[in-house]
């Protein structure tokens, strides 16, 4: 009996420390975030041999969906990824393809071209920005993302779409 009940005083302590952390203690950059049922709907392509994403920035605000239809003007296969929300998608030659996804986490994000497809493969890279500014300086670094090691931001603009609400 006595094995009982510590073993529920412990579940009992468990518990309540991790309801604790969650509601007192996480700091706001920790955890994912929640949607707010806004939805950003983005048209991407492309640009047909330049290995460039246009836009080249996007900048959302924090539980944004994102539906992103994106048109690839080449004749040959490009891919778009962001490790860190788990996407890769392969996009076909003068096809759009549309990716939705939420972004679990504020921060800035490379996506790149995860398909070997030419001379600016390894420069075809884009920033997503998610959230207020001031939570986004650092950048997350693309784990996969082997072919570039500095990872670096995109240098040439881009233009700025859906916007925060
Ligand atoms: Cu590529």
């Amino acid at each position: 009996m006595n094995k009982y009940l510590g073993l529920l005083l412990f579940a009992i302590a468990l518990l309540s420390s991790g309801f604790i952390y969650q509601t007192y203690y996480r700091p706001s950059g920790v955890g994912g975030i929640k949607s707010t049922g806004k939805v950003a709907i983005i048209n991407m392509r492309v640009i047909k041999n330049h290995w460039k994403w246009d836009p080249s920035i996007i900048k959302i605000a924090a539980g944004t969906k994102i539906v992103l239809s994106i048109y690839n003007e080449d004749t040959y296969d490009h891919g778009f990824a962001i490790d860190v929300f788990g996407i890769n998608r392969r996009l076909f030659p003068q096809t759009t393809t549309t990716i939705n996804f939420t972004p679990s986490l504020s921060g800035k994000f490379n996506f790149y071209c995860s398909v070997p497809c030419g001379d600016g493969h390894y420069d075809q890279i884009g920033t997503l920005i998610v959230g207020e500014e001031k939570d986004t300086s650092a950048l997350v670094p693309n784990k996969n993302f082997a072919c570039n090691a500095t990872n670096k931001l995109v240098k040439d603009g881009g233009e700025i779409i859906a916007n925060r609400n």
